[in-house]
């Protein structure tokens, strides 16, 4: 069986032809127009960024490599017990294009558990830290801190060929994932519980090993851990973290410095604090209305949110226009283990009210529920109830997603990001330059 890494080298030559071809032969074929609004208005739509691993439809949502949710689902490898697809799988998926088999996914479990140990200088940093800094400050921190021991940089620093920047960008990647779910645990359990640490356990996957350092030794926990890990791994290029990975990497700075400034993008309460700022809220809700409201109160509620002229958090997206399917994944896992729990109750009747509201208000282009507003409630039921840890867990998933992209931006040879920025009296010129709009 070949190891991820070997399998990962047969598909890069036939990429980078694909690339090189494309480049070369058709470099100057005009492929989308821009006008102002886009350019004053985050540039939303705007083709202009190259992804390989994942691709978001507005209707249908997201395809890992061609694959929706319900197929990965069905054809990723199981852990035994488990229910959900390992996220070993979507790793060497996303990064492979091929599907692993079961064997596949645990010479990855095997990989990741050989790179986990912390170096002693990493704890020392992360005891340093006030325990009341933000979860999401302490992982972009760690992350940080880890970049002394960047392969990558040492090779650079040493004289390393273009050819092969995707070789220690790879072992980089492999050291970093296999850090996250301890450097995630570690953080929670020193702010939430006393400092009292859980070795990870050498015969668990790296979900269910997430699971059991948090302290949450369930099945169905690690089934959710996994679940949760494999739906959040990628949304294509454009979103905040992705695209900040991406702009970073694209200097050279190597996986460490890409990743942790990601995460500060992750960290925005409009990107992956949202799932925070939802368990926030409907705690909120239930406090001021006594616990499951009514359809009625809960219409009065949302409009109160939105007449203080806050968001309703977990509905709106900059690119789906439908319902996320990583939302309906998760309300398939609630409705499965948690059906009368009264937070999932209240997070159902939210997608019963909020969408008519947020249509007669007219603003929001999707008025549907994203990622964001159903990770919370699972993982409140199964205890973890300090929500500010909620978008760390995100950040791990999303670790595997935009580092595979880094890997192969890397052995494509993807140049440094330098879009055109543009001034005011330009963006005025070129109104003037415009037909009258029609009356
Ligand atoms: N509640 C209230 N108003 C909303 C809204 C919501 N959930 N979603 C959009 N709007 C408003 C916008 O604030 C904007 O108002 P202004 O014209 O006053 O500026 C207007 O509707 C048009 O916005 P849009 O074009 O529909 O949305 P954007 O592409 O600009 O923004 C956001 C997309 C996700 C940031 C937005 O929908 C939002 O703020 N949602 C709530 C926060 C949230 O759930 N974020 C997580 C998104 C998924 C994700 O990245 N997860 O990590």
């Amino acid at each position: 069986m070949a190891s991820l890494k070997e399998k990962f080298m047969t598909k890069i030559g036939p990429m980078r032809e694909r690339v090189q071809k494309l480049n070369k032969e058709f470099g100057n074929v005009v492929v989308d127009d821009v006008n102002i609004g886009q350019i004053i208005g985050g540039m939303r739509d705007i083709r202009s960024m190259f992804w390989v691993i994942s691709d978001l439809d507005p209707q249908e949502g997201i395809r890992f490599r061609g694959y929706t949710i319900p197929d990965l689902q069905a054809k990723l490898p199981k852990a035994p017990g488990g229910s959900e697809p390992m996220p070993e799988g979507i790793f060497y998926f996303l990064l492979t294009g091929e599907l692993p088999t079961y064997d596949d996914c645990v010479s990855v479990t095997e990989e990741w558990r050989k790179r986990s140990a912390l170096p002693a200088h990493l704890i020392k940093t992360m005891e340093a830290v006030p325990t009341d800094t933000h979860p999401m400050t302490q992982f972009a921190m760690a992350i940080l801190a880890l970049q002394r021991d960047s392969k990558f940089t040492a090779k650079y620093r040493a004289g390393m060929s273009k050819g092969d920047y995707w070789d220690p960008m790879f072992e980089d990647v492999m050291d970093l994932l296999a850090k996250l779910p301890e450097i995630a645990a570690r953080i929670y359990r020193r702010a939430y519980k006393g400092g009292h640490y859980i070795a990870p356990d050498p015969k668990l996957d790296w979900a269910a090993n997430q699971a059991h350092m948090l302290g949450l030794d369930k099945p169905e926990f690690y089934d959710l851990m996994r679940l949760y890990l494999v739906i959040h791994s990628d949304h294509e290029g454009g979103n905040v973290s992705a695209h900040t990975c991406h702009l970073v990497g694209s200097a050279l700075s190597d996986a460490y410095y890409s990743m942790s400034a990601a995460m500060d993008g992750l960290a925005g309460p409009l990107h992956g604090l949202a799932n925070q700022e939802v368990l926030r809220w409907i705690m909120d809700v239930m406090k001021d209305l006594g616990g499951v409201p009514t359809k009625e109160q809960l219409h009065k509620y949302l409009w109160d949110t939105l007449k203080s002229g806050k968001v309703i958090p977990g509905y709106g997206h900059a690119v789906l226009r439908k319902t996320d399917p990583r939302y309906v994944a998760q309300r398939e896992f609630a409705l499965k283990h948690l059906p009368n729990y009264d937070m999932f109750r209240v997070v159902s009747d939210i997608y019963e009210v909020a969408p008519k509201i947020l249509i007669e208000q007219g603003k929001a282009k999707n008025p549907w529920p994203n990622v964001d507003a159903h990770s919370g409630v699972l993982l409140y039921y199964y205890g973890i109830t300090e929500y500010d840890i909620y978008t760390v867990f995100f950040g791990v998933s999303r670790a595997m997603g935009i580092l595979a992209q880094l890997i192969w931006s890397r052995a494509l040879g993807l140049a440094i990001e330098r879009p055109k920025s543009v001034l005011i009296e330009w963006l005025e010129e070129q109104a003037k330059k415009a037909p009258a709009p029609a009356k």
